[in-house]
């Protein structure tokens, strides 16, 4: 029985899930994009279907200031105690750690508690004896990273101990990602380390006590793709554990998929995986197992293809998609730069109006008239009409532009768009990759209305502008420069829908959405 990796594709990094109720939930990290926390549901592990975000209010989400590929949302975690969820988080741009709870899986959560502890990626373990612990990473003094623990009362948040370092890890870079499991009268402290990037690697230690001495996995690092330069998927760590419902035991990782060129990069983001976990010896061992190894205690990897060491009930997974204004719910699928003001936002049946504002996207303490869906795959055909508001409209003297956005952040991206200079409108494009910010030259319209269309494969997008007759081929640029080796940050690019108009006049209306793409 074989199954895909990653199971979620596109921006979903940092992933957690537990089991509740015979489903399954998991949650990724956002940043600076808003609602906050994608929150998914499952029945078989294997396919996850969105029903919400933790985050979707500013009181419990507050983004100004906050860079997108940095800064607000790091890793989640979620955890099901005695009927309630919990989401636990970091916003760095903000309130530092917090959680969140709800009663009703499909409702509204609450407003954040705050716990004064440090670091990023908290976790709550819930032991035996009703006692909560949080748990986070730390630094000491002279930067060396472990994990940190304290108890809390878990109706304010309150710490009842001070933080004591539990490990110190396996010597990896950026000791992050921890959480702590019961299993078997065992305490098993897991984490990941050597950095979210190519050498990323997910260890853990068990105890029979919760403060240890812990003993480390003679297996670790017990996943990692490290070893494999020339394999697409890379970076695997950070995840989380659970056990099913059938009794087979889960795990579900970060990781991404590079393009295989020298030196390598990747564009869309830190993407969801899931693996298998077989137990041995009160050991746990997860992923593929890399050359037979698990009998000697090897490490597991993450491959692309995973065929399961267990039966396992799933529904055969489908990566195709046609998605349109008609099948994009504005709840799920939509994002926006920081806190929006969603009066500038219309979402129709088969339209989008974005109102125009005059912040661009290079302005950091407010939220730009943009909204975007993740690009989850490589290969992708997009195409838009976008029409601006006709002249009369719009403010004298403004100057209007709006169109669609490969955004990877502020600083990197993509646009092709209409402008409208005066009492006429041209069609444009810009490739903007740091301070190497080019505009194209400009061809006159018609009209105020113009169609785009986007071809994407792994190593270059094309923007054209499609009229009746032809594809004019306004911008052709590498996909390599909206990768996170060149843009760093966390996230992946994003297909933006934006306005701006000197005047905060116009209005841009998108119809004729379609994204296609077809992959394995
Ligand atoms: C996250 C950390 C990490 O908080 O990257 O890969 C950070 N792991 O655990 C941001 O996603």
């Amino acid at each position: 029985m074989k199954f895909h990796n990653p199971v979620l594709r596109g921006m979903y990094p940092d992933p957690s899930m537990c089991a509740a109720n015979g489903k399954y939930y998991m949650v990724c990290s956002t940043f600076s994009y808003f609602p906050g926390v994608p929150l998914f549901e499952s029945d078989d592990l294997i396919n996850w279907k969105q029903i919400g975000h933790c985050l979707t209010r500013k009181s419990q989400l507050l983004l100004e200031n906050s860079s997108i590929t940095g800064g607000g949302i790091y890793a989640p975690t979620i955890r099901f105690n005695n009927g309630r969820f919990y989401m636990v988080v970091t916003n760095v741009s903000n309130i530092g750690n917090f959680y969140v709870w709800t009663d009703d899986i499909y409702g509204e959560w609450s407003d954040p508690i705050k716990v004064e502890q440090d670091g990023i990626d908290p976790s709550l373990f819930f032991d035996d004896d009703g006692k909560v612990y949080f748990i986070s990473n730390g630094n000491d003094k002279t930067g060396r990273g472990y994990i940190q623990i304290s108890q809390i009362d878990i109706e304010t948040g309150k710490k009842l101990s001070e933080n004591e370092p539990l490990w110190y890890g396996t010597g990896g870079r950026y000791i992050e990602a921890p959480h702590m499991y019961k299993f078997n009268g065992y305490y098993y402290l897991l984490n990941a380390e050597g950095g979210t990037e190519y050498g990323h690697m997910v260890n853990y230690a068990r105890s029979k006590n919760l403060k240890g001495p812990f003993e480390p996995c003679p297996a670790n690092p017990v996943l990692t793709n490290r070893n494999l330069g020339g394999y697409q998927l890379q970076g695997a760590g950070h995840g989380d554990i659970v056990q099913a419902t059938d009794g087979t035991w889960w795990f579900c990782h970060l990781a991404f998929r590079q393009i295989d060129k020298y030196m390598p990069f990747h564009h869309l983001g830190r993407e969801t995986c899931m693996e298998p976990v077989i137990w041995k010896d009160d050991w746990f061992y997860i992923g593929t197992p890399c050359c037979s190894l698990f009998d000697k205690q090897g490490y597991g990897e993450a491959l692309l293809e995973v065929e399961l060491p267990f039966e396992h009930k799933f529904e055969q997974q489908n990566f195709n998609y046609h998605k349109n204004f008609q099948n994009l719910t504005t709840k799920n699928d939509w994002n926006y730069l920081r806190n929006p003001h969603k009066e500038n936002y219309e979402f129709g049946i088969d339209f989008l109006k974005v109102k125009a504002t005059n912040k661009t996207i290079k302005n950091l303490e407010d939220s730009p008239s943009w909204v975007g869906i993740r690009q989850c795959a490589f290969e992708e055909e997009i195409s838009c009409q976008v029409e601006l508001s006709k002249s009369e409209t719009v403010s004298k003297g403004s100057t209007a532009e709006s169109g669609l956005s490969l955004f990877m952040d502020e600083n990197h991206h993509y646009d092709i768009f209409i402008t409208k200079e005066g009492n006429d409108f041209y069609a444009n494009s810009r490739i903007c990759v740091g301070q190497a910010d080019s505009l194209k030259e400009k061809l006159k319209l018609a009209s105020n209305k113009a169609t785009f269309k986007i071809l994407a494969n792994a190593y270059c997008y094309q923007l054209f502008l499609q009229t009746e007759k032809d594809m004019i081929l306004l911008s052709q640029a590498d996909t390599r420069y909206l990768s996170s080796e060149v843009a760093g940050g966390f996230t992946g690019v994003y297909l933006g829908f934006y306005a701006v108009d000197s005047n905060s006049s116009a209005v841009a209306t998108f119809t004729n959405l379609n994204v296609v793409h077809k992959e394995k």
